[in-house]
């Protein structure tokens, strides 16, 4: 399945699912029971008065580089010609994210989250200006804060069955785009310059983010389609801004039982280049060139959630979304997507 097909189909079921519907019925509010997978940010809203806490945990994973759509060995990437020795060959990242939703009435959701992320990225160098003779492998890490998000879902149309709401969020940008690690590089040495814009914890630029979100549910049936975007307002202090962003994700659910339910998700991102470049970033490695950013990605996520229905449970919400990338074309060389896990938790009040 090419990625433009994959785009077509869900646009598709997006759009027939959202024209079905009278947008601006707008009539009496009953907060839908049902939820989106937990890796879905903004898919619900809450009924007036209501407050919600999250946590939500998150692990990506990355391994091997592509050119384009095609696998890449390291020794093809120092010997294509062009200014690179060092291939970075796995890549963890980790967020812990935590979350706040409160209602000042049924039309309107507020929402606030903050997060902390860890990253960590493994090296091989290659020894001098040319040939394939390996040198080394070295690791560098990053941790500390990032972006800050402060949003707002606007109700068009809630019913027993059907939600459909705007989403609006603006990325504050408290995550730090200058972080230094140690480095191996193919002379030998080991200086600690700034680590290339993967490694940085945030975009560095407030971001708007706007979206609409569809969600259904009939007898043990739920789905919904969420498209959103993320737009950089401006560069940042470096002289660079992050790709825009366009995702639109799709998924399906059913109830098992009350306090059990499944979900698959098809999760389709396209992401630009960066424009401009930070003139600190110059190392021999493909992540320092601007133009190995972006590209478009399919994921497919398979989800459970367990919903806490009474008693001391009541409220409660536990869930584990794990999804993997089943197709990715990327703009130039970069580090291949293999999959995500997210955990969370969620009470509301
Ligand atoms: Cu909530």
């Amino acid at each position: 399945m090419t990625a433009q097909k994959s785009i077509n189909i869900l646009a598709f079921f997006f759009f027939n699912a959202l024209l079905s519907q009278p947008l601006w019925a707008n009539t009496d509010h009953h907060a839908i029971a049902a939820h989106a997978p937990i890796g879905v940010m903004g898919d619900h809203m809450h009924k007036k008065g209501e407050w919600m806490f999250s946590y939500r945990y998150m692990s990506m994973s990355m391994e091997g580089n592509l050119q384009d759509d095609n696998s890449v060995a390291p020794e093809t990437i120092v010997s294509s010609g062009l200014p690179l020795r060092v291939v970075p060959i796995d890549m963890t990242t980790d967020m812990h994210m935590l979350g706040a939703m409160y209602a000042p009435n049924d039309q309107l959701t507020l929402m606030l989250m903050v997060n902390y992320i860890e990253k960590e990225m493994d090296h091989l160098t290659f020894q001098g200006m040319s040939g394939i003779t390996r040198l080394g492998v070295f690791t560098t890490e990053t941790s500390g804060m990032g972006d800050t998000k402060i949003g707002a879902l606007y109700s068009l149309r809630s019913d027993d069955s059907t939600n459909i709401h705007l989403n609006l969020s603006l990325s504050i940008p408290t995550g730090k785009i200058d972080h230094t690690d140690q480095i191996l590089t193919p002379m030998n040495t080991t200086p600690s310059p700034r680590l290339p814009y993967p490694m940085q914890l945030g975009s560095g630029t407030y971001d708007i983010q706007p979206g609409i979100t569809y969600a259904g549910t009939r007898h043990s049936w739920d789905w919904g389609s969420q498209v959103k975007m993320t737009i950089r307002l401006d560069d940042n202090d470096e002289g660079y801004s992050l790709g825009d962003q366009t995702q639109v994700t799709s998924w399906g659910g059913y109830r098992f039982t009350r306090w059990l339910t499944g979900s698959l998700r098809l999760t389709y991102t396209h992401a630009d280049e960066i424009s401009g470049r930070d003139g600190s970033i110059n190392l021999p490695v493909q992540t320092s060139n601007p133009d190995n950013f972006g590209g478009e990605r399919i994921d497919l996520g398979v989800g459970i959630t367990l919903i806490g229905t009474e008693g001391a449970q009541k409220g409660h919400r536990l869930a584990l979304e794990y999804e993997t990338t089943i197709d990715q074309d990327v703009n130039g060389i970069q580090m291949e997507m293999q999959d995500m896990l997210t955990i969370g938790y969620q009470f509301s009040l």
